[in-house]
């Protein structure tokens, strides 16, 4: 395991290099890749981009006036990736050729032989930062705006529990160098779409609630994205909803994907940990949030697994 030093002085030496997100990109794993991105390139070094799928258009300002150069790159490396599983379509193209993880999932499954993990970090943008500091870049507007970014759209505005003295001083640092914190927040947190507001009005009538109200689970199959034009990323925020009712200790949120596969999206509030409730299925994050996925099975059985395991779960915990 490196630490931020030992990182900067492996990617000093490095040129060419190309930076993956992780699949469904959200704003932590784009901003660090795009603040990383714009640091070495400030340094001089070549440095490209590459995600399994599509932006959303909201996080397009991260990328604004970044050239896109392609080229073959010497080096490769993730930011934000928990598990080369999250690297989506692109994981049999790079599997092996890894060679650099900078993340803070405490779940965080080794696949490069040199990584920085840091857990108690609100977000990977927390490192990055930290690392092109040690790396001598900054201040600079657009790089600030990248790192407020991740750091916000992971803490949920800074209101959740992984969020530390230190995630706060370097979200006055960015706004001294210059970040829009009042524009990006509005338009992470306070800006719809009618599509996604008819998604989650559909979403929300379904609600359900088991373990005497101590779980509430939301379903999204894909009739929901067809009948309200929602893309995938307008139910991003409808995660955090089941937790937001009094006497929920787990939130689940299932999606029915593109391909039919179905994924959990669980939240909890303590003394319930998301990312041990998801280990049971294979999938992993932090405390307040983590994920995991159902492959080969339909939203009804997955639904069914789910309960169960929040049953027991909540048992193991004595809360029922
Ligand atoms: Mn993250």
């Amino acid at each position: 395991m490196l630490n931020c030093a030992e990182t900067a002085a492996v990617l000093r030496n490095w040129d060419n290099i190309l930076v993956l997100s992780h699949a469904s990109p959200d704003g932590d794993t784009l901003g660090s890749a795009c603040a990383l991105m714009r640091g070495l390139l400030a340094l001089g070094k070549r440095a490209r981009f590459a995600c399994a799928d599509t932006i959303a258009p909201k996080y397009g300002y991260l990328f604004d006036g970044m050239p896109q150069e392609d080229f073959a790159p010497e080096h490769v490396m993730t930011v934000d990736v928990a598990d080369l599983s999250l690297l989506g379509g692109l994981r049999e193209q790079f599997e092996g050729r890894i060679e650099l993880a900078v993340d803070h999932h405490g779940t965080h499954v080794p696949f490069a032989p040199q990584r920085w993990v840091e857990p108690h970090s609100a977000a990977t943008t927390e490192l990055v930062f930290l690392l092109l500091q040690e790396l001598g870049v900054g201040p600079d507007r657009a790089i600030a705006d990248c790192i407020y970014t991740g750091l916000t759209t992971d803490t949920g505005c800074f209101r959740y529990r992984s969020v530390t003295p230190r995630t706060h001083r370097i979200a006055a640092e960015v706004i001294e160098w210059g970040a829009d914190a009042g524009e990006i927040n509005r338009v992470m947190f306070e800006s719809k779409s009618k599509a996604q507001v008819e998604a989650e009005r559909i979403v929300l009538d379904g609600m359900e609630f088991f373990c005497g109200g101590k779980c509430a689970m939301v379903r999204v199959p894909r009739s929901v994205y067809e009948t309200t034009g929602a893309a995938d990323s307008d139910l991003d925020g409808v995660a955090t909803l089941p937790r937001q009712i009094e006497g929920v200790v787990i939130g689940v949120t299932l999606k029915e994907k593109e391909n039919g596969e179905v994924k959990a999206s669980v939240r909890t509030n303590l003394p319930a940990d998301s990312a041990r409730l998801c280990a049971r299925f294979g999938g992993g994050g932090h405390k307040g949030a983590a994920g995991c996925s159902f492959p080969g099975i339909t939203m009804e059985k997955a639904a069914a697994q789910m309960t169960a395991a929040c049953e027991d779960y909540l048992r193991e915990l004595n809360l029922l």
